[in-house]
């Protein structure tokens, strides 16, 4: 039987020396249980999440498809570099690879699957099982979002989770935000899935035994009629679920409520800033950062906690709002808040753009990580800016902000589950970046 391994790598730490481990995975990726289901039967295939399992680089696998997340790619290469020495067919899938799929070529993999699978993967099989060759690129998009097979999660049962598995809605976005991965691959395109597949991977979850589950997609409120039904449909199965959003599901106060009966606990919304000429300059107008405190209490106050992603270094920051973010977070008593430093992602139009400018520090791509500023901002320095990220971090994730932010908050008593996990979060985050890492390993 012809084997095929899956390998999510992990990163390394801050030092370069010891690889992030951890004793779970909170919030496993879709990408392998769906692409294990859509592998012909008489094929083997074995999962391995690097983050908690080790790699056997003398394995019998035929095949290794390597997954790649942001800067995840370098460890995601070295393995790369350890099977092509032993002889292994090794292809890259996801979307770092596919944002520089040349790039990727010439480190010595022998073929990438740019953007979605779901055509080019079964034809990369099926040349491999031909006469033992594969394409170097493989890009065959897809129009609709139907017809996936039930990922196969029996897979992942093995290893470590947490109450947590995913599912997903929508793939893509309409946005066309200049710094985004996903509008540099998808370039406005958003499909979502017919909801009675939704649903039948939902009911698997829960079949699974699995009280929760995370609902990828990137703005679950971009079409609120179908969040509505999915709501409808979901809250007889009493799990709790998770997802993205943009706030302008708080404007829709209905709606907002009907997603919270239906068992919706946490949403994270990508406030991205608290200046907007810095996100109108990046092709994100349509957040308005005078908005975000009130939209964030009528979201709390339905029972759902908001966790925050949010950008530093963009044109409009100085010292002054990178103090006011602090401030902001404290006020707004965010529980999970997440905080990257703008980074110009190779394939992305912010990238061409700062390149064209002259703005880009240089070009070694191991520092893209978010966490060291690789570019020059307007009206604050490149070192003062990495120096401030860390400041904020270090502040948000000390104890009295994060005790403030879950067990202290208001709603502590209301929704004390919540609370917890939330305390959970951030002290988790707190080991990260006490190791100069960027939290975002659950
Ligand atoms: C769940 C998730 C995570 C989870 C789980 C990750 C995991 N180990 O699987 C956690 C929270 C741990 C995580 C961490 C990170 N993530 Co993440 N994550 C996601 C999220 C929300 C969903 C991914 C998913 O499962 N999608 C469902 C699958 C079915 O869809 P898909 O990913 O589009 O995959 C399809 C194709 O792309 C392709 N494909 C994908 N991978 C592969 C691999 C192979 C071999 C093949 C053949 C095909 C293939 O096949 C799929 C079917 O068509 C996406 C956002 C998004 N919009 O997708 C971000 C996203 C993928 N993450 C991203 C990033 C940057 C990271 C981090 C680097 C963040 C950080 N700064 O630390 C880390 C890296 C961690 C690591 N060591 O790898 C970026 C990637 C951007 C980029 N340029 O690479 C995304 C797009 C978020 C964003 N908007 O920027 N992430």
């Amino acid at each position: 039987m012809p084997k095929i391994l899956f390998i999510q790598p992990t990163q390394y730490y801050e030092n370069g020396t010891a690889l992030c481990k951890q004793r779970k995975i909170n919030l496993p990726g879709l990408v392998f249980p769906l692409l294990a289901a859509m592998t012909p039967e008489h094929w083997e295939v074995e999962v391995v999440i690097e983050v908690v399992d080790e790699v056997d680089f003398d394995c019998d696998a035929d095949l290794v498809g390597i997954g790649t997340m942001g800067h995840a790619i370098f460890r995601g290469l070295e393995i790369a570099r350890e099977f092509k020495k032993r002889g292994k067919t090794v292809f890259f899938g996801g979307y770092m690879a596919s944002m520089v799929p040349e790039k990727v070529l010439e480190m010595g993999v022998d073929s990438v699957v740019v953007g979605d699978a779901e055509k080019s993967y079964p034809q990369l099989l099926r040349d491999y099982e031909k006469d033992g060759k594969i394409k170097k690129i493989y890009d065959l998009p897809i129009s609709e979002l139907k017809n996936l097979p039930l990922p196969r999660y029996e897979l992942l049962l093995d290893k470590p989770l947490g109450n947590m598995l995913p599912v997903q809605a929508g793939r893509g976005c309409p946005h066309l935000c200049s710094f985004c991965s996903v509008s540099c691959i998808y370039k406005g395109k958003y499909l979502v899935r017919p909801i009675p597949e939704v649903m039948r991977d939902i009911k698997r979850v829960k079949e699974l035994g699995f009280s929760g589950f995370y609902l990828i997609d990137d703005n679950i409120v971009g079409n609120p009629g179908y969040l509505s039904e999915l709501a409808r449909q979901i809250k007889p199965l009493n799990l709790h679920w998770a997802s993205q959003c943009s706030l302008n599901l708080a404007r829709n106060e209905k709606l907002l409520q009907e997603v919270a009966d239906s068992g919706c606990r946490i949403l994270s919304f990508g406030l991205e800033s608290i200046t907007q000429e810095g996100l109108d300059k990046l092709n994100k107008s349509w957040v308005k950062v005078t908005e975000h405190e009130k939209l964030l209490r009528r979201i709390e106050k339905v029972g759902i906690m908001p966790s925050s992603e949010m950008m530093v270094g963009l044109d409009s920051d100085t010292e002054e709002s990178l103090r006011a973010t602090l401030d902001f977070v404290n006020r707004a008593r965010i529980p999970i808040p997440r905080f990257y430093i703008l980074t110009p992602m190779p394939g992305s139009e912010l990238y061409e753009q700062f390149k064209r400018e002259g703005r880009l520090l240089h070009e070694d791509y191991k520092k893209y990580d978010g966490t060291q500023a690789v570019h020059t901002p307007e009206n604050i320095s490149p070192e003062k800016l990495t120096e401030m990220y860390w400041w904020l971090n270090r502040r948000v994730f000390s104890l009295s902000s994060i005790l403030r932010r879950t067990i202290l908050h208001k709603n502590a008593l209301k929704h004390p589950l919540s609370h917890l996990f939330a305390l959970g979060v951030n002290l988790h985050y707190r080991h990260y970046i006490k190791k100069g890492v960027t939290p975002n390993i659950f």
